[in-house]
């Protein structure tokens, strides 16, 4: 791996937010491709955050600055990662649910989707269900992307869904649902299509868009 990766996934597990921006701008400059920063560099980051997260060698504190060293890597090439000029394929609404905090994941499949060519609307984190759905009905997206990384807030899919049904406008939409906790039998069980990352996020939402 080269050692530009390697500063960026340290800096990311050391929580410094100007050495991981300033390894991403370097690997921008010395000609690195989006992609590769994303899954070489930040990802691996992300992924001893993870680690060490759960072995108890990091806390909440901590990761939050890795969360925000992460969000101004992918804030860099957010650009790179877009192809321009593009007539939007479909549009579609992302949410974090109810209780859960987490963004991370969605962000990244919010602009991996842009770079797609998708029409992305992220309302943010911690979305209660009425909310989603009074957005739904107002901006009529033809996919609904929900996100949960807590096994206590993914349920809040089932209630989204529940609604969107009573509401009368479950026919008119697909739902994807993503986030660590989630499996394609949970988003069967619940009318749902699931993907595991932002790549197949892409796919996915091409397929339901019925554009692959
Ligand atoms: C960063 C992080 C945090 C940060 C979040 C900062 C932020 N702005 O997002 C902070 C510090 C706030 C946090 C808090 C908490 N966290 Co946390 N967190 C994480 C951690 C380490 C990384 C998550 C992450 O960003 N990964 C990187 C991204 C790129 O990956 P991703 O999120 O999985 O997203 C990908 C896919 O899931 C998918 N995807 C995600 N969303 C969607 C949506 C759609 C539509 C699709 C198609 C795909 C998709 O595509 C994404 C890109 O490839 C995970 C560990 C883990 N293994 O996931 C724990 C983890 C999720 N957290 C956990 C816990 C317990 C908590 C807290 C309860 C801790 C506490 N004691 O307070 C709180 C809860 C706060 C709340 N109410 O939400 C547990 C959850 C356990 C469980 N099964 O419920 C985990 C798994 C850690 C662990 N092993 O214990 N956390």
């Amino acid at each position: 791996m080269s050692q530009i990766f390697k500063t960026m996934a340290e800096s990311l597990a050391n929580c410094s937010v100007e050495n991981v921006k300033n390894s991403v701008r370097k690997a921008i400059d010395d000609g690195f491709s989006a992609k590769d920063i994303l899954n070489k560099g930040l990802l691996v980051g992300m992924d001893e955050v993870s680690a060490l997260f759960k072995d108890g060698e990091m806390f909440v504190p901590e990761v939050l600055v890795a969360a925000k060293a992460m969000q101004a890597g992918l804030e860099i090439i957010k650009p790179f990662l877009r192809s321009d000029g593009v007539q939007p394929v479909g549009r579609i609404l992302m949410a974090t649910v109810k209780g859960d905090l987490h963004d991370i994941g969605v962000k990244l499949v919010g602009m991996m989707l842009e770079g797609a060519g998708f029409e992305v609307v992220n309302i943010g984190v911690d979305i209660p269900t009425t909310a989603i759905i009074e957005k739904v009905k107002e901006i009529r997206p033809d996919i609904l992307g929900l996100s949960a990384m807590l096994t206590t807030t993914m349920t809040s899919m089932k209630d989204v869904i529940d609604a969107l049904k009573e509401e009368g406008v479950f026919d008119n939409i697909k739902v994807m649902v993503g986030g660590a906790p989630l499996s394609t039998m949970y988003a069967e069980k619940i009318g749902a299509h699931y993907s595991a990352d932002a790549n197949e996020a892409v796919l996915l939402a091409k397929r339901l868009a019925k554009r692959a």
